[in-house]
């Protein structure tokens, strides 16, 4: 029997973790099994056509909030084209409102609720039985589908016991793993959560299960071992069990070797000890942490079932960001219940406070089988009818609202989280704006107004737009922020850059006099520039001379020279050194 386990991931980059479970459990008694990987942005019919040419017997479909729409019209295709092939449908889009989704789709044959691996099992061998007996498929014998009864329509059985982990194999197999390298690896040492975030799907499993700690780091090996770049742990909550996370933890720090370990972690549970351990031994830049903040609405949190205990989850974020070792990827969620503009600026400003690297600013999606979503009438949602459900307004945030906090996320994804601008966003919010917050916000409707949200920008444009902008309002200070718009735009590149944006502010004698002093007497910038012993030529070639209105690392006021220096054949950001101006004036003269 030939099997296709298909998917449309969201990008290229990403990897069904869940379709290379299926197939190593099925595979011992199912060894006819293609998994077939597309992308959302792959058209229907390529997929479809791709899909039929391997000939299947049975297709199935892993289905999330990101592919169903695009998944449908594919199946519906296959089964114009194929009457006789079976279609399974699993994953966690249709898990939840699964007799609505079978009675929408006839084409399929059945929907395997939660988790897969056993059940889908299960319905193969049901079907190979009817390939082989001409018999009708026992479906009503398999537990956790919902399936077509020719007389009684739609039918759904028990519920599937969970499985104990350790029973299914690796997921990744020795000919796959290659082809991994360089795409995001996504892997599983836990399956539930024990919080109840009701707009959360893993809210609704009960219990927590691992996998055997020896099995994880084998795996971690595995993975290490092929030169996968980046491994990301699905776990919901992956530092639920101390010792088991410590111990992760301990074994990337030992065996690492160069590739990048992204968690989901609580941080408000993640122990003072845990966190001076990570700051002392992580390696810089091997992990990731990503944490969902969401709201600091007290009341909010209490609607959506959400402790956090916000004084904890600073504490813990402080002291990582301290470490300067793990980079914080912190989430927002805007539109849950009772949380209205006003209140949404405050979650935002009070998150932002702690300087996370990324603040992710995402909508409140009402996910089929959650709690939200049985709520909605009660707190006067609207919503998108098909996925990804993103709400358009509620009882205390208008439709206006949604779009204005778009706004800011638009720029907020472009300067702050793609570090376009660190050090002038960061004095801006706190010398030039009420808030974070208004910064954003009056930039994202400034951005709108002109059209900038369609068209495409380069670096530079995102430093002109910005300068645009805060002359337009005339902000204060604009020398000052613009030797600061200088420093980040530099820093930006690995080798000196061709092309600047701005009016330079040393004309090529003025520049040339300047190098020639500095490589006579290199010590005017500091022993560490000297130290490094540019001759002239190495300066005119590696180095770029600007003046600013400030000390880089005082801030205080005063013109001076910044020298910043592109080391040859080491692909990093430029250093820095500056002295004041009046100082190299003198030796000039
Ligand atoms: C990886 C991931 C992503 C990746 C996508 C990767 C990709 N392949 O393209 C990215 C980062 C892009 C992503 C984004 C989002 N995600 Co996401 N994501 C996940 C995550 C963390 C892991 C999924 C996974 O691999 N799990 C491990 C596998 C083994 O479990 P599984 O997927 O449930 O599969 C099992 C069963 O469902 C079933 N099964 C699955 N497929 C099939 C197929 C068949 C044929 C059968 C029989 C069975 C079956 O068997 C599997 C094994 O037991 C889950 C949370 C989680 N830990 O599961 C959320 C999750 C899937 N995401 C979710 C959400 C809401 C989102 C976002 C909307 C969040 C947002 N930003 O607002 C976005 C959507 C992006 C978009 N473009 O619209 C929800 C899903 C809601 C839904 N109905 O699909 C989840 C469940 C999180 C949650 N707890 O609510 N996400
Ligand atoms: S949001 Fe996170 S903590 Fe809350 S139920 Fe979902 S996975 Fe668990």
């Amino acid at each position: 029997m030939k099997i296709v386990l298909a998917t449309l991931n969201a990008k290229y980059i990403h990897t069904s973790l869940a379709l290379r479970y299926l197939r190593a459990y099925a595979r011992e008694d199912f060894p006819d099994i293609d998994l077939c990987e597309y992308t959302i942005k792959d058209p229907g019919l390529s997929v479809a056509a791709d899909i039929h040419k391997r000939k299947p017997d049975v297709v199935g479909f892993s289905c999330y909030i990101w592919n169903i729409e695009e998944t449908i019209p594919i199946l519906q295709m296959l089964r114009k084209t194929n009457p006789n092939v079976k279609i399974i449908l699993g994953g966690p889009e249709v898990s939840y409102d699964s007799r609505m989704w079978l009675e929408r789709l006839p084409e399929v044959d059945c929907i395997v609720i939660n988790e897969g691996e056993k059940t889908l099992h299960r319905v193969l061998t049901e079907f190979q039985r009817e390939r082989e007996t001409g018999e009708p498929a026992r479906l009503e014998l398999v537990p956790g589908i919902v399936y077509h009864h020719a007389e009684k329509g739609v039918q759904q059985t028990f519920p599937a016991d969970k499985m104990k982990l350790d029973e299914i194999p690796s997921p990744f197999d020795d000919d796959d793993l290659p082809t991994l390298v360089n795409r995001v690896v996504y892997f599983e040492s836990s399956r539930g959560c024990p919080f109840s975030c009701s707009y959360c799907l893993s809210s609704i499993e009960t219990g927590v299960r691992y996998f055997d700690i020896d099995r994880t780091l084998a795996e971690l090996k595995r993975l290490i071992d092929t030169g996968v770049k980046t491994v990301k742990f699905v776990d919901r909550t992956f530092n639920i069990h101390r010792r088991y996370a410590l111990t992760v933890f301990d074994f990337l720090i030992k065996n690492h070797n160069g590739t990048v370990f992204q968690f989901e972690i609580t941080a408000d549970i993640l122990k003072p000890d845990v966190v001076q351990y990570l700051a002392e031994h992580a390696p810089p830049g091997i992990f990731r942490f990503e944490i969902g903040v969401q709201s600091t609405n007290d009341v909010t949190n209490d609607i959506v079932q959400r402790r956090q205990n916000w004084e904890k989850l600073t504490n813990t974020v402080l002291g990582i960001k301290n470490s300067g070792k793990i980079d914080q990827h912190l989430d927002l969620i805007a539109g849950l219940p009772e949380e209205d503009y006003h209140s949404f600026r405050k979650t935002f400003n009070d998150v932002f406070e702690l300087r996370p690297e990324e603040l992710q600013l995402g909508f409140l999606k009402m996910l089929r089988g959650t709690g939200v979503r049985a709520q909605a009438e009660q707190y006067g949602y609207q919503y998108m009818d098909n996925a990804p459900y993103e709400i358009l307004s509620n009882n205390v945030l208008s439709f206006d609202d949604v779009i204005r906090i778009k706004r800011v996320e638009d720029v907020l994804e472009k300067y702050w989280n793609a570090h376009r601008g660190d050090r002038t966003v960061t004095y801006l919010m706190t010398h030039e704006f009420d808030s974070p917050f208004d910064f954003f916000q009056e930039f994202g409707d400034y951005w709108e107004e002109r059209g900038w949200n369609r068209i495409g920008h380069q670096l530079e444009d995102l430093f002109k737009r910005l300068q645009q902008f805060l002359t337009a309002r005339e902000t204060r200070n604009m020398d000052l922020v613009q030797g600061l718009m200088k420093l980040d735009y530099l820093k930006a590149f690995k080798n000196k850059p061709r092309a600047i944006w701005w009016e330079r502010s040393l004309d090529k004698s003025a520049s040339s006099s300047l190098i020639q002093q500095i490589s006579d007497s290199p010590e005017l910038l500091g022993a560490e520039f000297a130290a490094l012993k540019l001759n002239e030529q190495d300066i005119h070639k590696h180095c770029l001379l600007e003046v600013v209105p400030f000390a880089i690392d005082s801030m205080e006021r005063g013109a001076h020279l910044l020298l910043a220096y592109y080391e040859p054949g080491q692909g990093q950001e430029p250093k820095y050194f500056a002295v004041a101006l009046s100082a190299v004036d003198r030796v000039l003269a």
